[in-house]
């Protein structure tokens, strides 16, 4: 078995080691949070970089939800953010410098981890049901209620960053997924009896840049996150599909473009006010957070690091959401999302005007690349690694569903 060359709690090693003499210990089991100062990430290779093979793909296993006890104490160090603005040829504006650490941190140990879900393979996308259950996609073509068998999604091909990608549930119960196809990249309304209604296709694919973000908006559209797919032309292209925020009826209905000039956003998620906020990879540097609206244009392939929060290095964001629970009140507005060569959860809190005030970094390094967060109707956060993504050191047990909820 290979380490991560990351520093990994001491809990996960001995879980691991246990995994590989045979006698893994049940899912369910807890890691209480230890965050420490930032560290650097211990992935090599960038999140846009091709030619990556993947690892075996695993068996797939799902238990419900359970929590042990833990009595390792955490430690809550107000943690330094990535270095922001800056490094680039491209000046990047709109960073604001480093933010403070914001307030809310629920403080020392308060905050445990519990995993959910193991032996999975590249979760890409978690999304919860009207009755509370959670819901999510594999890259590989599989979609599981938790709990349930995985269900397989016709037509799915995954090569590359593509494959069985985003996945939103309206308060119909009705399910939306995004994915590539041997063709495109398009969205699905999948149908109760299995079949799929086809929302938009014919968004070029390729093997980077697929976008393939979901998200419901507060006006009851679907909003669809499409990548360049490596023709950085398309992005500011009106007439493409590729490099934008689409807006589609959930009912079926032409898609519209609602912004462009976008590289590849990996995350989309609503706030407060109606606010569409998205996270988006940039090239070499100038990851992005920004805040979308109709006609918005996020400048690629002209600029780069335009948003209200830049990353240089960077740490290449993914799934977001806005805290909206009640279990962690401190966070209550503050805007979640995760990273996959950053290897952390980020919670930024913004003002009125949508700059950033403040940043904190948690679980950094801990639980190696993620994909997705995602906030329960209970107020817990759940996270989903995406360690066999190929870019990643998969342990014994990745990838891996993980919920976060005071201990
Ligand atoms: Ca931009
Ligand atoms: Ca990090």
């Amino acid at each position: 078995m290979v380490f991560p060359r990351r520093r990994l709690l001491p809990a996960v090693v001995v879980a691991a080691a246990l995994v590989g003499a045979g006698c893994g210990p049940a899912p369910g089991e807890t890691i209480t949070r230890v965050a420490g100062p930032n560290r650097s990430p211990s992935t090599t290779v960038p999140e846009d970089g091709a030619g990556q093979t993947r690892p075996p793909e695993a068996t797939g296993t799902t238990s419900a939800p359970t929590s042990v006890p833990t009595s390792v104490p955490a430690t809550t160090p107000p943690s330094a953010p990535d270095p922001g603005s800056g490094g680039g040829g491209t000046p990047l504006a709109g960073s604001g410098g480093t933010p403070p650490p914001p307030p809310g941190d629920p403080g020392p140990g308060t905050l445990r981890v519990t995993e959910v879900a193991r032996g999975l393979d590249t979760v890409w996308a978690m999304a919860f049901d009207p009755e509370g259950r959670l819901w999510f996609t594999e890259r590989g073509g599989r979609l599981t209620r938790l709990g349930e068998a995985a269900r397989p999604v016709e037509g799915v091909v995954e090569s590359g960053e593509g494959g069985l990608m985003g996945l939103e549930i309206d308060r119909q119960g009705r399910i939306f997924l995004m994915y590539t196809s041997a063709t495109d990249n398009r969205v699905v309304r999948l149908e109760p009896d299995g079949t799929q209604t086809v929302l938009v296709e014919g968004i070029a694919k390729a093997g980077i840049h697929n976008g393939g973000r979901l998200r419901l908006g507060p006006d009851g559209a679907l909003y669809a996150a499409t990548g360049d797919a490596g023709m950085p032309q398309l992005a500011p292209d009106p007439a493409s599909r590729n490099g934008k925020v689409l807006r589609l009826d959930p009912g079926g209905g032409p898609a519209q473009v609602f912004s462009r000039g976008h590289r590849n956003v990996q995350g989309l998620c609503t706030g407060s006010g109606g606010r569409l906020l998205a996270t988006e990879h940039g090239p070499d540097r100038g990851d992005e957070v920004n805040i979308l609206s109709a006609g918005f244009d996020g400048g690629w392939p002209a600029s780069v690091g335009t948003g209200v929060r830049n990353y240089t290095p960077t740490i290449a964001p993914a799934g977001c959401a806005v805290y909206t629970g009640g279990l962690i009140p401190g966070w209550q507005g503050s805007l979640l999302f995760v990273t996959l060569k950053g290897q952390d959860l980020r919670r930024l809190t913004l003002g009125a005007d949508g700059s950033v005030t403040g940043e904190e970094i948690l679980f950094d390094g801990e639980l190696g690349r993620l994909r997705d967060v995602a906030v329960a109707p209970d107020g817990s956060v759940y996270l989903a690694t995406s360690n066999r993504d190929g870019r990643g050191s998969p342990a014994a047990a990745d990838d891996r569903i993980l919920r976060v909820a005071p201990g």
